[in-house]
């Protein structure tokens, strides 16, 4: 069978191209492809083996070539389209339905509702089909939405390694979500990250918003001082290994 893969994040890239490596993957053609409005991949990766596509322009052309679609984490939008005439399937960092749509992770470090993997059939709405698996996953006060989103990925490789047979062979019992759940947006995401220094909140609130926050990478959180500067928050978190705390435990 012919499979067109889309991928937007380079570790998932990566350990999809090893693991296709085995041999019982050997008679299946896999075509990757990223979106257009990845210019980190344009420059890093652009080739005849991997390069944008656009769905909703090359509809056609998809149906036509392909039995299946895998999303692996992916910028654009599905078109209705293409969901509803051919098999996608998303590999999705998040355990649907909570805090389905954008950065699952940071939402549910505030919110406390579960977050894992989900891998799923897709249908006309974000991070809503019907589940083929799904996993959660534990988290701790220690970590930051950086040390989730890592163990999140790792589980994603995990439950594709054991899981990916059975989708190419369409072997497989599919499960309705809980509910409708709750989405979130990258509006929604934008809009947590200016810190109002007047708001009254506990410190396990505000030490729960900033893990949220901590990404390596990337600026999230910030205020303005009385200048009008802008200044970025990020929380570094330590667990204690040996005895006590501050200095030196004299
Ligand atoms: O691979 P991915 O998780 O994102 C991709 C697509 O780019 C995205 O549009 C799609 N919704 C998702 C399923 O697949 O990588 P990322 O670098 O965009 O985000 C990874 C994590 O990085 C995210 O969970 C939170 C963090 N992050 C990301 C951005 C862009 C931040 O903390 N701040 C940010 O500004």
């Amino acid at each position: 069978m012919r499979v067109l893969v889309l991928t937007d994040n380079e570790f998932i890239y990566n350990q999809f191209k090893e693991l296709i490596k085995q041999k019982q993957y050997r008679e299946s053609i896999f075509d990757f492809f990223f979106s257009e409005s990845n210019e980190l991949f344009k420059k890093k990766y652009f080739s005849e083996d991997f390069k944008p596509i656009n769905l909703k322009q090359r509809i056609d052309e998809v149906l036509s070539k392909y039995q299946l679609v895998m999303s692996l984490h992916c910028k654009q939008l599905f078109p209705e389209e293409l969901v509803n005439r051919i098999r996608c399937i998303n590999v999705h960092p998040g355990f649907n339905p909570y805090n389905r749509g954008w950065f699952p992770q940071v939402f549910s470090i505030i919110n406390k509702l579960p977050v894992g993997v989900t891998i799923h059939e897709m249908d006309e709405q974000l991070d809503h089909g019907m589940i083929i698996v799904q996993e959660k996953i534990d988290t701790f006060q220690w970590e930051t939405s950086y040390d989730i989103y890592k163990r999140i990925q790792d589980l994603e490789i995990k439950l594709l390694k054991t899981h990916l047979r059975s989708i190419l062979d369409n072997k497989y019992e599919l499960v309705s979500p809980a509910s409708e759940g709750n989405i979130n947006l990258k509006k929604d995401f934008n809009s947590l990250c200016e810190i109002n220094l007047n708001d009254m909140v506990t410190f396990r609130e505000a030490i729960d918003y900033f893990r949220a926050m901590s990404f390596l990478g990337y600026k999230n959180a910030y205020f303005y001082d009385e200048s009008g500067r802008k200044i970025f928050v990020d929380i570094n978190l330590e667990i204690e290994t040996e005895k006590g705390c501050g200095k030196d435990n004299e």
